[in-house]
């Protein structure tokens, strides 16, 4: 019987379309199962989507429709992402599935009833778009230690979850099993910050919103988003309570998590402390991959830089992008993407190394031998073939290595190491040479089969990168020969079978061409009209020094009544505080302002709007979107602009 091999992704936010970061990491799990299938495993690989909480709730209210109708919009671009990226996975989990959320009900039920989870009431920071409570401690200058944003007070009756007992005993699986979180250095992170620090008890309900799966026993109270979304790993496997699936008892515990690095607390600390307390396996390893970045910066909605999977395939095609991803981030380092280096590495690695060795030498066999493919005189082999074809099995060896160790990138290195190393070899034999002298059609022949048997291995071990190249390049050489033990040692490919049609695999890019046609599609940034001369009413130095604007900070912020356009905001200036009244409601909502810096008219006359005293004035941009003019968070409260 086949071992099984039970592998997952996090399951990604339904609150908007995914970026290519988020993309990155369905392909890399889809390159892992697609291997681990090579290798013989039964896989079960599973992804979905995460759609509960109160970000999801603002969201759809913003949009004006029903969390529901909004999560199966997005839930829906995203599984269209998967299936456009190629991906492999067996199942695809909603946590608004039915199953799912009263699994998870009762999973909470339970936790309840043995005392694990216990009613208390909560007072301190809350992060909105983490969706977590923050410690005092973690909560330097107000804002989230995860996400940098500010975060908000709050007070509510809420369940704990008693993680502090089960400390020791994850502290002691976690040393028991030294591969179990990965890469090394987030282990540390990990131990360190959380275990060694002190587990604190884990607020796992929320009152303030709605949309979550109700705690059944009291349903004023949602579930934590975090346990929601954490069980899907079960029980997608069909896993409840009272009676585990078939496939839960076949496949749990989970091979391996794959999850970014800015989620592995959740994976490695609350993630196998609920398992314990429901009495089941942990999963044997969770790989807390690196980030994909856009040149060296976060990629954003705010920062305007996000590059997204669809827009790049239009471009380069499935497999590029597959091939960038994978091949251009490293195993625990952050990486990078940019439009230039992907032009680059399409043009390097797949037209040129690939493409034109894989077109080269079917032409070479069909022009030489009629598309026959040769027989492989061992009596006349000399070193250079003797060299390539070490080149085959050493290659073959360190890609399984790297894979046993995730470090896919690297697998990818190895495997065009050996398509250049092939191209190599042509330059070497010069086939054009030997197909000119009759008596050199042995090795003419042998020089041709050892570049068709290289390229059939380099197929293979790329498949699991870009498995419609490979399954073309398959139908290209006429081989039905592609199992993973077939390329274990040379001579794999059948002699005396016919070589099939070809085409282009990578049309090479002109990148000034294409970097151009980016360049015109991208939305360009807008500028105002230019002020009419006539109208600007010039002022001297003196007039301007009188208007005294200084910096203040936003402390606290909130609509004012019935006045749709108004938020009343309370200011800190260092040396005092002070009321403003400002007419920005539309574009800012109160949280998004607590904690900035802001440019204040602190001389302007008071006045009252809609009943509220406002003392000065926020400097903002803009008349249809108005932008408040933030300051640097560094500048010192009060601190004079001039
Ligand atoms: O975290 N590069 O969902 P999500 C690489 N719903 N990976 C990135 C990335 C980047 N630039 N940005 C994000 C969630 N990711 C939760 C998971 S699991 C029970 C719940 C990764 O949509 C991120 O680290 O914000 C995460 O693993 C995945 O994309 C989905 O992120």
């Amino acid at each position: 019987m086949k071992e099984k091999y039970y592998i997952t992704t996090a399951i990604a936010y339904a609150s908007r379309k995914p970026h290519i970061g988020n993309t990155y990491e369905i392909i890399l799990t889809d390159a892992i199962a697609r291997r681990k299938r090579q290798e013989g495993y039964d896989v079960f690989f599973l992804t979905g989507t995460d759609e509960h909480g109160q970000k999801i709730e603002e969201y759809a209210k913003e949009a004006g429709i029903e969390p529901k109708a909004y999560v199966d919009n997005v839930a829906s671009c995203i599984r269209s992402i998967w299936d456009l990226m190629n991906t492999s996975y067996s199942k695809f989990i909603r946590t608004t599935d039915d199953y799912h959320e009263k699994a998870v009900a009762r999973i909470f039920e339970r936790l309840y009833k043995q005392g694990d989870i216990y009613k208390t009431e909560y007072e301190g920071w809350y992060c909105v778009p983490c969706e977590s409570f923050v410690t005092e401690t973690q909560a330097v200058n107000g804002v989230c230690p995860d996400c940098g944003r500010p975060l908000r007070r709050a007070k509510e009756e809420a369940y704990n979850f008693k993680m502090s007992k089960y400390a020791d005993r994850l502290m002691k699986y976690i040393e028991d099993n030294p591969d179990f979180i990965f890469p090394e250095a987030r282990k540390k992170e990990m131990v360190n910050n959380f275990l060694k620090a002190g587990l604190q008890d884990l607020c796992v309900s929320r009152t303030s919103f709605k949309w979550g799966i109700p705690v059944s026993f009291d349903p004023k109270h949602v579930i934590y988003v975090w346990i929601d979304a954490l069980s899907n790993y079960i029980t997608a496997l069909g896993y409840d309570v009272d009676e585990k699936g078939e496939l839960y008892k076949k496949y749990w515990p989970a091979d391996v998590h794959i999850i970014g690095k800015d989620i592995l607390r959740f994976h490695t600390i609350y993630w196998p402390i609920i398992l314990m307390a429901l009495g089941e396996p942990l999963p044997k390893k969770v790989f807390g991959h690196p980030w994909l970045l856009n040149g060296t910066d976060k990629i954003s909605k705010s920062k305007g830089n996000v590059i997204y999977a669809d827009d790049l395939v239009k471009l380069f095609g499935v497999d590029a992008v597959r091939h960038y991803c994978l091949a251009e981030m490293p195993f625990a380092a952050d990486g990078s993407i940019s439009y230039e280096n992907l032009i680059a590495r399409y043009n390097a690695d797949l037209a040129n190394n690939l493409g034109n060795l894989v077109n080269r030498t079917v032409a070479m066999t069909k022009k030489y031998f009629d598309g026959v493919i040769p027989a492989y005189d061992k009596s006349i082999e000399n070193d250079t073939d003797r060299d390539l074809i070490a080149k085959c099995g050493e290659t073959y060896t360190k890609v399984q290595e790297f894979f046993d160790t995730f470090h896919i990138a690297d697998a990818s290195d190895e495997v065009f190491g050996l398509l250049r190393r092939a191209n190599k070899y042509i330059d070497e034999t010069t086939p054009w040479v030997l197909a000119k002298d009759e008596s050199q059609k042995g090795r003419l022949g042998n020089v041709l089969y050892a570049l068709l048997e290289t390229i059939r291995i380099g197929a293979v071990l790329l498949f699991p990168f870009m498995p419609q190249t490979s399954e073309k390049v398959f139908s290209f050489l006429g081989t039905d020969v592609t199992s993973l033990e077939s390329v274990k040692n040379f001579g794999g490919l059948v002699s005396g079978n016919k070589v099939g049609e070809t085409e282009v695999l990578f049309d090479r890019i002109d990148p000034e061409k294409m970097l151009a046609e980016i360049a015109e599609s991208m939305p360009k940034e807008k500028t105002a009209a230019k002020p009419d001369d006539a109208n600007v009413n010039e002022i001297t130095i003196d007039d301007f020094k009188n208007v005294e604007l200084r910096c203040a900070e936003i402390i606290a912020c909130e609509p004012v009544p019935k006045a749709k356009k108004l938020l009343k905001i309370q200011l800190d200036l260092g040396y005092e505080k002070r009321q403003v009244v400002s007419g920005i409601a539309k574009f800012y909502k109160p949280d998004e302002l607590i904690g900035k810096k802001v440019a204040v008219v602190a001389n302007l006359k008071p006045a009252v709007l809609c009943g509220v005293e406002s003392n000065g004035m926020i400097l903002a941009s803009g008349e249809d979107t108005v932008r408040v003019v933030f300051l640097d968070k560094d500048t010192p409260l009060g601190e004079r602009i001039r």
